[in-house]
């Protein structure tokens, strides 16, 4: 494609493009996929304009096209490339790795070969995309290498990268052995924006440790460059899903689903991607011993868990699968009763409305991962309940818990403090319930996605003004 197709406006590169097909690959039909970094970038790039690179989700040859509102321009990805860059490097190396090791990092050269190849491929379709002295934002950790190979073919371009997952401490870092060149591939960004000022400090004490850089503060001196690190905690469109969350409809499907469920006293409800970080095993094990114990007694209590398809390729998630799977078995053999399941578990994805619904339905949110680099559920909640009601029961290793300090914080791996956090939210009165939701909605609305993304890109600005 000839430079200048992006018009010089934002150029978005990550890993997926915000869109997914429907149906077979004749009936070219597209829709915007779900999942946090399109939930966060959509509505910027909606204001914005722009241009998203990105593979298509398919093993087509695609030329660049336009769905949902988005210029799309399609990298493609072989089955191979799929394997070891995608399922292997990003998913089963880098994704353990970079959440504390909460699942076992595996370490395969040829994994390694292919993360290189691929960056290189993405580094390569974004160089021709960008008009001259364009503002290019790279997403996450599976395109790490994206900033140094891009700035040695396209030295206009302004460069910023955000990790969307946590930056792990320096002792479990240094295990990658290619710890050396991931760092010096992020030096070659203008600005590195990181969920945490604890991630941000991570990265800097690697660099200084790996890549013998000098730091002064939050600035990298690299090659005679400047270099920013910081921390830049990403949201959503609160005043879209407030607004949502208000609508008859809405409100006629929550009074629906509380029906359905058979009226009870208090809904919990969990929503994750199925994954190992998110803590639904730990969760369940908290729910099912409150049960045990009858602190909570269906059917007056219930819990809704959505545990959204995920990585179904990747080994570990099918035996977690399996695992969430027995025991939710195991607690609806103990404590349910015909028509009434102690766990209402649900393994697909849901329209927005749909996920707006089950927030105005929930009494208790559970949001319990062992590690997390935002959680936007949390915020999602929060944005929803316009009702002053309801409570957050969250992780202190989500990101989400710098900002929402009214919650009831958890350790998760503590299944008697997360039981307490439970049985105290469980029975919360009216008013300390409203005032905890007040302070954590103010903040949600305060710092939404758009806030986010202005911070950074304005960031961003700054730091190539100077350089
Ligand atoms: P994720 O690990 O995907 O994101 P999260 O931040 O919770 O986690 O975002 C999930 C998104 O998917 C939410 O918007 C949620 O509403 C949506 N979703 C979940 N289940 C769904 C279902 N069944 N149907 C429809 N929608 C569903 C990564 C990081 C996070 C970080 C985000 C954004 O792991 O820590 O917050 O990126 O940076």
């Amino acid at each position: 494609m000839a430079p200048g197709t992006s018009g010089g406006s934002l150029v978005v590169v990550a890993n997926r493009l915000p869109v997914e097909r429907v149906g077979g690959r004749h009936e070219a039909g597209w829709r915007t996929s779900p999942g946090g970094l399109v939930t966060a970038l959509a509505p910027v790039l909606e204001r914005n304009g722009g241009t998203w690179i990105g593979w298509s989700g398919t093993d087509e040859r695609l030329q660049p096209f336009s769905a949902e509102g988005f210029n799309l321009v399609p990298v493609s990805l072989s089955h191979a490339d799929l394997a070891d860059y995608y399922e292997g490097f990003s998913n089963a190396t880098l994704w353990p790795l970079y959440h504390d090791v909460t699942g076992r990092p595996v370490f395969e050269r040829r994994w390694w070969d292919a993360y290189v190849r691929v960056n290189q491929r993405f580094a390569d379709v974004t160089a021709a995309a960008c008009a001259g002295g364009a503002t290019v934002w790279v997403q996450d950790y599976q395109l790490q290498l994206v900033p140094a190979m891009l700035r040695r073919a396209r030295p206009d371009l302004r460069i910023g990268w955000f990790n969307h997952i946590p930056f792990p401490g320096y002792e479990i870092y240094s295990r990658l052995p290619w710890r050396r060149q991931v760092i010096e591939g992020l030096l070659g960004a203008d600005l590195l924006g990181f969920q945490r000022r604890d991630d941000a400090a991570n990265f800097l004490r690697a660099a200084r440790g790996h890549a013998a850089v000098v730091t002064r503060g939050s600035v990298v001196e690299v090659g005679g460059r400047q270099l920013r690190v910081g921390a830049f905690p990403i949201s959503i469109d609160a005043r879209a899903l407030d607004e949502l969350a208000s609508t008859q409809s809405t409100l006629d499907r929550a009074r629906q689903l509380r029906a359905d469920l058979g009226h009870p006293r208090v809904v919990l409800l969990g929503v994750d991607r199925l994954d190992y970080t998110k803590g639904i095993l730990h969760r369940l094990r908290a729910y099912g011993e409150l049960l045990d114990e009858g602190d909570l007694k269906p059917p007056e209590a219930v819990l809704v868990q959505v545990a959204t398809p995920s990585r179904e390729r990747v080994e570990e998630y099918q035996r977690l699968r399996d695992e969430v799977e027995g025991v939710v078995g195991r607690i609806n053999g103990d404590h349910g009763r015909v028509g009434q399941a102690a766990v209402h578990y649900l393994h697909r994805s849901f329209p927005r409305e749909e996920m707006a619904a089950l927030y105005l339905t929930a009494d208790v949110m559970l949001v319990t991962p062992l590690r997390d680099g935002m959680n936007l559920v949390a915020k999602e909640y929060v944005a929803c309940r316009h009702d002053e009601r309801g409570a957050l029961v969250l992780s202190e290793f989500t990101g989400a818990a710098d900002e929402l300090r009214q919650a009831f914080l958890i350790n998760p791996w503590d299944i008697d403090g997360t039981k307490e956090a439970i049985r105290r939210a469980a029975h919360q009165s009216p008013a300390a319930a409203a005032r905890r939701m007040r302070a954590m909605r103010r903040r949600v609305f305060e710092d939404d996605v758009h806030h986010w993304a202005a911070t950074f890109l304005g960031a961003l600005e700054m730091v190539a003004e100077g350089r």
